[in-house]
């Protein structure tokens, strides 16, 4: 299990807002409402990582505690100093230099039990993506940590692996022609759109905070919409401090649209429910009924569709808001 003892914030080390107990009141939700099956996880070779994440950043990911221990830090492993611009001709070999190169941020810190994790919840999220490939109209996979701040080769916003493109990719390599990820974690999934960036063949639209204003900052805008044959296959969605359900559910319907244009023959949504009002690191009202709305608004698309957790941070909340999420799909026949 990932229990990591600090996050660095404000200038402080406080305790993670990603912590286990968002998985556990999640999982207490689920298992308390009839929505079905909870199945534990198959585990899966690392062909489907490899097919989305470098060779060189899974090694640095799988060793980098060991690492940074052996180098006699007694601390969690965190980043400090980065190949900013101007700085970018190779790669260190020591690990505080590492792991500068592969944190896009450094709130992140990496610690016992961080890589154990991650793999389980990349098996969660592939459990999930091979049980819509078999037949299933919907599916959640509750991962932990999240997964959408991690390109090919970053990691950061609490995420390592992204276990959304990992999902959207395993379906590609079974012969799946298109797949989208609607992204509507309050945080715009930046590595999400790296990874598929250039590709027709996995369109990806986020709704989020305005990166002017939100996290991860340096992408996120509504011009992103592309490269190459990719273009045209981003669309993002950001938006202003305090928006409510009303401007954000007509940002949801203009992605629904867009998202039916493609047609696809699966769904990935990026689940996050840091929109929520009272969350305690982003800047939307969504209420707890909006989230019953947005499930069945998703399920109206008839699209077979694989959630996978993402962020929500107001632990009290956060199982009520996605079992609300799921309810609202399933209500939709
Ligand atoms: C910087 C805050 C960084 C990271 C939030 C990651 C959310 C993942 N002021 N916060 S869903
Ligand atoms: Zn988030």
């Amino acid at each position: 299990m990932r229990d990591a003892k600090t996050e660095l914030y404000g200038g402080e080390l406080v305790t993670p807002f990603e912590r286990p107990s968002r998985a556990d009141t999640v999982i207490k939700a689920i298992a308390q409402s009839n929505l079905g099956e909870i199945l534990e996880p198959e585990t899966f070779t690392m062909d489907p990582v490899r097919a989305v994440h470098s060779d060189d950043f899974i090694a640095f990911l799988e060793t980098a505690w060991q690492e940074w221990q052996d180098a006699g830090f007694t601390g969690e492993a965190i980043a400090s100093s980065w190949p900013a611009r101007r700085m970018q001709s190779r790669v260190p070999t020591s690990i505080d230099g590492k792991i500068g190169y592969y944190a896009l941020a450094a709130e992140t810190s990496i610690t016992e039990g961080t890589w154990a994790a991650v793999l389980a919840s990349k098996d969660v999220a592939l459990t999930g993506a091979k049980a819509l490939h078999r037949g299933e109209q919907g599916v959640f996979s509750l991962c932990r940590p999240p997964g959408h701040h991690a390109a090919s080769d970053m990691f950061g916003g609490y995420c390592f692996l992204n276990n959304a493109a990992i999902a959207a990719q395993y379906l590609c390599d079974q012969g799946t022609k298109r797949v989208a990820i609607l992204d509507i974690d309050f945080h715009h999934g930046n590595g999400t759109q790296d990874i598929f960036y250039d590709r027709d063949d996995v369109m990806f639209c986020s709704l989020h905070g305005d990166p002017q204003q939100a996290f991860p900052y340096f992408l996120g805008y509504a011009d992103e919409t592309g490269s190459g044959k990719g273009l045209g296959y981003n669309l993002n969605y950001p938006m202003p401090r305090d928006t409510g359900f009303t401007q954000w559910q007509q940002s949801l319907t203009a992605a629904l649209a867009e998202l039916d244009k493609f047609s696809p023959q699966y769904l990935i949504v990026s689940l996050g429910v840091d929109t929520f009002e009272n969350d305690p690191i982003s800047f939307f009202k969504l209420t707890t009924a909006d989230y019953f709305t947005t499930g069945a608004m998703i399920a109206e698309l008839r699209i077979p569709t694989l959630f996978v957790m993402e962020g929500g941070y107001d632990i009290d909340e956060v199982g009520i808001n996605v079992l609300e999420v799921l309810k609202g799909f399933e209500s939709v026949k």
